[in-house]
């Protein structure tokens, strides 16, 4: 096992990974920016190091910083967390270089599904659905051609893209020749590589991820679905396990892909694979993600398997604990992402101290956050507070619990998402399970 991780994030995610460590009785170095001086994963790790200002970019973006802080802590791996370094393939291979063992995937892996037009390729090679679609375009008229073929709407997108970055949906030639270059010139610009596809577009999909374990043996398992349909501008809202929209014998064939798309990545590590689901139950891989993802907690309530601990173990070298058979998914988990944001301007981000604070408890419910009374959130960075999680047997139960968890919670001082959520879960769509990815633009209109 490790001597030592350095756990190069902040926030919820940062305290998720130390009190993982903590169990397994590994010891902890946080890093931080002076903004972050008085953060929980400061305190809660064995030790911590400063590692530049406010700025992410001279901060938890500063590979040279993050390197030195770990060799001078004598940390033998480094936990990457979500957002920040997780998916760099270039950061994984400067930790090799130096030793330390980053935990997640191999930088091959990390480069092949970070170039989506490459993992279309792969994985249309192994079997799993992907949308009808084009590789990189390099003659506007064929593309023209060929979206006749798929139909309108279509949507272009950068390879280099994901998560919703650099895609542009067209509706006609005219518009498809218009995005070609303009799609072209935002990949150029942020990703630095002016590679775009086309795919046929589907009009409010649902968006289903599997979440998959790997280890370094070639053992991979599935943990079921995640629906996080509801999301406003590709920030999820609300994520819950299982999808009510997914059966047993859909769950089975989206387990089986996803394992499949793991394979033929080589993959190591937990993961996600996502996928879109259309009207009629036919699912299509769109992007795997290469890193552990905020929603993680809801599948670990139903599979009762701590992924973060599991994905240590993997990193170290040890096999997976669990087979595919031992997996027994049981009952319904929700999450609600509480943001110190404004919901009646806009989500307008509310930094600030909270000067109040206490959390729901109580069976079924589970907290993961940083904060505390007399805590403040730094504007720097992104404004997750906490995630409320709620499981029972039914996803009635699960709802009706989250409604109570959402009341009892209280966060004074900050303008926080609480009040948007305890409506959201009241809203008769959500009640009756029956939403998409379009859920938001209705629900606004009517409230
Ligand atoms: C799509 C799509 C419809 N058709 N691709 C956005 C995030 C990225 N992972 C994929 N995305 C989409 N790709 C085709 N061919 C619709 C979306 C999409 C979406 C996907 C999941 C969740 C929310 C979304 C919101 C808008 C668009």
């Amino acid at each position: 096992m490790f001597k030592k991780v350095l756990i190069a994030n902040r926030g919820e995610v940062a305290v998720r990974i130390i009190r993982a460590c903590r169990e397994l009785g590994i010891p902890t170095v946080a890093v931080y920016s002076e903004a972050d001086a008085n953060s929980l994963h400061v305190s809660l790790a064995t030790e911590a190091y400063c590692i530049g200002p406010n700025e992410s970019a001279k901060s938890y973006l500063n590979i040279p910083a993050i390197i030195s802080a770990a060799l001078i802590s004598g940390a033998d791996a480094i936990h990457p967390g979500y957002g920040f370094m997780s998916e760099r393939a270039d950061f994984a291979e400067i930790c090799a270089k130096h030793n330390i063992k980053f935990i997640g995937p191999s930088p091959e892996s990390m480069q092949l599904m970070g170039d989506k037009a490459t993992a279309r390729k792969t994985m249309m090679s192994k079997n799993v659905p992907i949308t009808p679609g084009t590789g990189i375009i390099t003659d506007v008229e064929e593309a023209k051609k060929q979206a006749e073929k798929f139909g309108y709407p279509v949507i272009v997108k950068a390879t280099a893209g994901g998560g919703g970055k650099g895609m542009r949906v067209a509706n006609n030639a005219e518009e498809l020749e218009q995005n070609i270059t303009l799609c072209r010139q935002e990949a150029e610009k942020f990703f630095g590589n002016p590679d775009v596809y086309m795919e046929k577009f589907l009009v409010n999909p649902r968006h289903i991820e599997v979440q998959i374990i790997a280890d370094k043996f070639g053992n991979v398992i599935h943990l079921g679905e995640r629906d996080c349909s509801i999301q406003r501008r590709h920030q999820k809202l609300v994520e819950e396990a299982p999808s009510p929209a997914v059966s047993t014998d859909i769950r089975k064939k989206l387990g089986e892909a996803a394992v499949r798309a793991a394979k033929a990545a080589n993959y190591e590590g937990v993961g996600t694979i996502e996928f879109l689901l259309d009207k009629d139950k036919n699912f299509y891989f769109m992007e795997m993600n290469t890193r552990l993802q905020v929603e993680h907690g809801i599948t670990e309530m139903i599979s009762n398997i701590d992924i973060v601990r599991e994905q240590i173990n993997i990193a170290a070298g040890n096999k997976l604990s669990v087979r595919q058979d031992d997996v027994k998914l049981y009952g319904h988990a929700i999450e609600c992402r509480i943001n110190a944001e404004d919901p009646d301007r806009n989500f307008l981000p509310a930094p600030g101290e909270i000067n109040g604070y206490i959390t729901p408890g109580g069976f079924g419910v589970r907290v993961d956050s940083h904060v505390y009374s007399g805590y403040k959130i730094p504007p720097y960075y992104d404004s997750l507070i906490s995630k409320v999680m709620t499981w029972a047997p039914t996803r009635e139960e699960a709802r009706r619990r989250m409604y109570r968890a959402l009341k009892e919670y209280v966060i004074t001082g900050v303008k926080t998402t609480l009040p948007f959520y305890q409506e959201l879960i009241e809203d008769e769509v959500f009640i009756g399970g029956n939403f998409d990815t379009g859920f938001m633009n209705t629900y606004k209109q009517n409230k």
